[in-house]
């Protein structure tokens, strides 16, 4: 693997492309490069980062890992035979999405250390008038591939701003900040903090965790691959190929325990229960890490070393209500202040507002986040929206997966826009946008779908779920059939207006 970030030159941005891409992670890339290959080559890719990686770049927290296996988190055109284990490690996950940016010749097209601010669309050119931070651009397409996971949500504490010690995001690791003999908090036990308070348990002073809901979390089966396991993986022709179509449908087939069949996870929540009992002894901390919601209706995680950690003698798993932060502590609701040094923020991301819809205004006017908050977060088939003509969106509403890889989402995505791209190029169309009654349609099935499924009826709150308690997060059903249902644009769900002077038949 390569060493050292991948960046780009920092020439000044043109004028005018024919693709804007926000967003440099899996998405923004993969866009790129299957844009590339198809032959449009007039295409620009911003990001506010320093290089690509998206959330990969970003969140450098100890023991950051893949909880998928390594054998699907690639994209199926650029397979990495050189994973060193079966759940990969955050660096060589970026390492990995270097190689492919640099490999793939599109990095000229990139510009880092740019921000998005605005974008506006113009009826008359039918074009999207970008803002960024290193001046304008006009589009003919709008591509956010901002990501789901991107902005921090912080916690609404009382007193937080009065904390006198260094506090910081899991996804904004101060690595300045030295834990060793530090007295640490850590707020939420996420897929994140289960990952970074076992790094980090054996160096600090002492350890609290603080616990709104006890998540499921599975052993995790990782394991170093061998060197001949490698060597077969780089030389048997088909050999990787069979490993991710059998990890693959391993994951597809775990579909029905999250949609129709919730009472599937009683047996898989055995093997949970054992992962706790194993690592604990005492039954008043057991009693602490037991989730009281149906599986599966939460990410469910995956750990071996998480109870353990929490079963060290300087760790305390903390389940009373945090009441408010004091200059030195973090103190409960039940008076007790527990004194720290660090504290660290591990309660997840902005997931279903989706912050780039403040910045998206339709021809009506309206902002992105406006029409949402009428309508719902939602998408036709989670690529595009009615009312945002030319506008495409990777890891759109009911995009996101509780059973596999995003990579695969993320791939079907880019297709469906690449293909969107080239029918216009074709048809002599100047903009497309999704049909009102095909939007809703699309959605009303979604929803009939949802009423089923865990992430609905598992008794949990999870950030799947908007305010009202729609799931305008999650996929429910296999990723083959969205593979399936966005492998041609298909253009009669969509008004269409046809470059002036050209027929909508080309
Ligand atoms: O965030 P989370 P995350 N007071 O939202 C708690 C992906 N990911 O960063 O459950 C106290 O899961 C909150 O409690 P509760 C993955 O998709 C992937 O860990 O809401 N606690 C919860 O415990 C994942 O789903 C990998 O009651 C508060 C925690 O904070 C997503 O990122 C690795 C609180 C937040 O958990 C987000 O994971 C890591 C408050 N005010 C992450 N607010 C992979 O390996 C929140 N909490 C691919």
């Amino acid at each position: 693997m390569i060493e050292g970030p991948a960046v780009a030159d920092t020439a000044a941005l043109p004028d005018r492309v024919a693709v804007l891409i926000v967003g440099a992670g899996f998405g923004g890339l993969g866009c790129a490069v299957k844009l590339a290959a198809s032959g449009e080559q007039d295409f620009l890719c911003i990001d506010r980062g320093a290089e690509v990686g998206g959330t990969w770049r970003d969140n450098t927290y100890p023991g950051a890992t893949c909880d998928v296996p390594s054998q699907l988190y690639s994209f199926s055109f650029a397979l990495n035979p050189d994973w060193s284990r079966s759940f990969s490690p955050q660096p060589e996950i970026q390492d990995y999405l270097r190689t492919v940016a640099r490999d793939s010749g599109v990095l000229d097209r990139f510009r880092f250390g740019v921000e998005f601010l605005a974008a506006r669309w113009d009826e008359a050119c039918a074009l999207w008038r970008i803002e960024t931070s290193a001046g304008p651009v006009a589009a003919n397409l709008l591509v956010s591939a901002a990501g789901a996971l991107s902005e921090p949500k912080l916690p609404d504490l009382a007193g937080l701003d009065d904390f006198d010690g260094a506090v910081f995001h899991s996804a904004r690791w101060d690595h300045r900040q030295p834990l060793a003999s530090k007295r640490v908090a850590v707020i939420g036990t996420g897929a994140s903090a289960i990952q970074l308070v076992p790094a980090i348990a054996g160096q600090v002073a002492s350890l609290d965790v603080y616990q709104r809901t006890a998540p499921w979390v599975l052993p995790r089966h990782d394991r170093r691959y061998r060197r001949l396991e490698r060597l077969a993986m780089r030389r048997v022709p088909g050999l990787q190929r069979l490993l991710r179509a059998l990890t693959y449908l391993g994951r597809e087939a775990t579909v029905p325990m999250f949609i129709a069949l919730p009472r599937l996870g009683s047996l898989v929540s055995r093997s949970a229960l054992a992962n706790i009992n194993r690592a604990i002894a005492d039954p008043v901390l057991r009693a602490k890490a037991r989730p009281h919601f149906a599986l599966g209706c939460k990410r469910v995680l995956i750990s071996s070393d998480w109870y353990p950690a929490l079963a060290r003698d300087n760790v305390e798993l903390v389940t009373e209500p945090i009441s408010h932060l004091t200059g030195d502590a973090v103190v409960t609701a039940d008076g007790t202040a527990r004194p720290a040094d660090v504290l660290i923020v591990a309660t997840g991301f902005q997931a279903t507002e989706q912050p780039i819809a403040d910045l998206i205004t339709g021809p009506a006017g309206r902002t992105l986040a406006q029409v949402w908050a009428e309508r719902g977060v939602q998408g036709y088939k989670g690529s595009t929206v009615h009312g945002f003509p030319n506008l495409f969106l990777i890891v759109g509403p009911n995009t996101g997966l509780g059973h596999s890889s995003m990579v695969l989402q993320i791939e079907s995505q880019v297709a469906y826009l690449v293909d969107a791209w080239h029918r216009m190029c074709r048809h002599g169309l100047a903009a497309v946008e999704a049909d009102a009654a095909a939007e809703q349609a699309w959605n009303a099935d979604l929803q009939r779908r949802m009423r089923r499924t865990v992430w609905s009826t598992g008794g949990c709150r999870s950030w799947y779920l908007d305010a009202s308690g729609r799931n305008v997060a999650l996929w429910p059903r296999t990723t083959y059939a969205f593979r399936r249902l966005t492998s041609r644009f298909d253009l009669d769900a969509y008004r269409q207006t046809p470059v002036a002077g050209a027929s909508a038949d080309g």
